[in-house]
């Protein structure tokens, strides 16, 4: 098992070369427990992934960071908000009971692109998740 990082040891320039945050690591991943762990990255004016494919109903653990400023992911109709900060890790626990499209915009005024920052977590029936192999990470462009 790998180490922890501790909080603020991320270096938001190097995120897509080393560690965690790199993009074959983005997107959501099946943990042994029936669990998701998604992995995402906010910078101006997105997020990546751009749209992210969960199981409805299983416990989803966010990590997201930032690859430049504060930003934070609000998803609509629900009370989820986390606030994201470069060099450090955003987690969040989440779960969909239900299967449907739950769009999410950045809740911290980031620049002139701020209002187009958005994204959504797409949320499907279990049986209709693909199945992952190890390693491999979920989206929605996956088949
Ligand atoms: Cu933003």
């Amino acid at each position: 098992m790998r180490a922890l990082r501790g909080a603020g040891h991320l270096d938001p320039l190097a995120l897509q070369l080393r560690g965690e945050f790199v993009e074959n690591n983005l997107g959501t991943e099946q943990d042994a427990d029936g669990s998701v762990t998604v992995r995402m990255i906010a910078q101006q004016y997105l997020f990546i992934p751009h749209c992210v494919l969960v199981p409805a109903g299983v416990p989803v653990h966010l990590r997201i960071t930032s690859a430049d400023i504060v930003h934070s992911l609000r998803i609509e109709g629900t009370d989820y908000s986390v606030k994201i900060t470069p060099g450090n890790v955003s987690q969040l626990q989440l779960r969909f009971p239900e299967r449907g499209t739950y769009p999410t915009a950045c809740g911290e005024f980031c620049g002139a692109g701020h209002y187009t920052m958005r994204s959504e977590f797409r949320s499907v029936p279990q049986e209709q998740f693909p199945a992952l192999a190890k390693n491999e990470r979920g989206n929605c462009a996956a088949p």
